[in-house]
């Protein structure tokens, strides 16, 4: 088989491009090891900048979006026993994130390819990159118990921080950058109704909590925990306790409870792979960077990444221009780079560090009192949350 872009992973990266490519005239082919309906069922993010609305909207996926995306104008940031709002539209002129849950933005797009006849393959095992340093790449997979080959122009690894396409370049090719942090996530979901109209982060001396929600019945909830904790030992009500006691006391006494849908423990990691071209392969979404959850960010990054993709190979076969295809890995990187430092920066302000002293959590709570008293920290806050401008 031949196809102009060869994508390995169908996750919202992959899907994305694939569509995007599509609407320009472009073929792919996408290869996902998972089935259909596991992509699907995966729960993970919830916040869409308007950026990734727009992007959503240009690929033709925006409907069901606009009718049951949530807009939120501001966050609440809860500490001290108290909840103080940050007000995106005030703070940045009219801007304001879209509450939508990644599940919903994976199904839309499967739709659309589903639709437009465009070649995602399920349960495409053993995928494997060849020749990307040469002009013809390949892929090699099995499907349906056979050996397959697709012949390409460019390969897109759009297959997540664990994924083979980055593996595949060699070592000496790559640099990497990592943090991992000493807690972990333990995440929620539950068909209860909200708590507040707005997502709560909350700093608190047990550890972060943070209310999130899917829908006006649906909530989602996330709590700090150790790297190593056991779902098991975590039966619903005991999560539903731990939230009461982590969020301010309004939200604690208006938290309804009810029975799981989902429980995960998501580590916490800062990771970027440098470059993110290596020839013909060109790495996007999680593949080349990972951002801990607390800022929002990875989704928003994977889609960035894939605007600028998208872009370049436009112009290499609409205009046999590749100017984009050359300056991608470092126009993406500038922007990776800072929602990698905002991550971090939310990270390290809401979270208990288990070997810090007292002095951390002193500095913590007099930046929280900074940035909900003074205009200038606030504003800093809103406009890397609601994502920065594009080049
Ligand atoms: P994905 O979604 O991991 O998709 C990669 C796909 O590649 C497939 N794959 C392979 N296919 C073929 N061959 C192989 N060898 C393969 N290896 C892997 C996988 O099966 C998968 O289908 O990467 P992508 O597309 O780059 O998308 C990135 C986002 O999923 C990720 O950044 C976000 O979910 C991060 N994230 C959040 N981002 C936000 O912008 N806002 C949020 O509110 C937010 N909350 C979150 C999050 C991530 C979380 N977890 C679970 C990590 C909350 C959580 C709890
Ligand atoms: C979510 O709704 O899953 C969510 C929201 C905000 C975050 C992380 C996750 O910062």
């Amino acid at each position: 088989m031949r196809t102009q872009v060869g994508i390995v992973g169908a996750g919202p990266s992959g899907l994305l491009l694939s569509q995007l490519l599509h609407l320009a005239g472009i073929e792919s082919v996408v290869l996902e090891r998972r089935s259909r309906a596991y992509v699907e069922g995966r729960i993970r993010a919830g916040v869409l900048e308007q950026g990734t609305v727009d992007l959503l909207d240009a690929a033709g996926v925006g409907d069901r979006l606009h009718s049951e995306g949530l807009v939120h104008g501001g966050i609440e940031l809860a500490f001290g026993g108290r909840r103080h709002r940050i007000d995106f539209e005030d703070l940045t002129g009219g801007k304001a994130v879209m509450v939508y849950g990644q599940t919903e933005v994976t199904k839309d797009l499967n739709r659309a390819r589903e639709a437009a006849g465009g070649a995602v393959v399920f349960e495409a095992e053993g995928v494997r990159l060849h020749d990307f340093d040469g002009a013809q790449p390949r892929l090699t997979y099995r499907a349906d118990g056979a050996e397959r080959e697709l012949r390409c122009d460019f390969i897109a690894g759009c297959d997540g921080f664990h994924g083979i396409s980055r593996r595949s370049v060699p070592a000496a090719s790559i640099a990497t950058f990592e943090r991992v942090y000493p807690f972990a996530w333990l995440g929620i979901l539950a068909d209860t109704k909200p708590v507040s109209a707005e997502l709560i982060y909350a700093r608190h001396e047990r550890g972060f909590a943070l209310f999130s929600m899917r829908s006006p019945s649906r909530s989602r909830l996330y709590i700090q925990c150790s790297p190593d904790e056991q779902l098991d030992d975590w039966p619903d009500e005991r999560i539903w306790d731990e939230l009461r006691l982590r969020l301010d006391a309004e939200a604690a006494a208006r938290l309804e409870t009810g029975p799981s849908i989902e429980k995960s423990v998501t580590p916490m990691r800062s990771f970027v792979a440098e470059p993110m071209r290596f020839g013909r392969l060109f790495l996007a979404g999680d593949a080349a960077h990972i951002v801990p959850p607390t800022g929002a960010k990875g989704l928003n990054l994977a889609a960035a990444d894939v605007r600028y993709l998208s872009r370049a190979l436009i112009a290499h076969y609409k205009e046999g221009r590749d100017d984009l295809l050359d300056a991608y890995s470092e126009t993406c990187l500038r922007r990776i780079w800072k929602a990698q430092r905002f991550s971090w920066w939310m990270t390290s302000l809401l979270h208990r560090f288990p070997e810090e002293s007292g002095f951390g959590g002193r500095v913590q709570l007099a930046e929280l009192d900074y940035v909900t008293s003074s205009r200038a920290a606030a504003r800093t806050l809103a406009e890397n949350y609601v994502g920065l401008p594009f080049e």
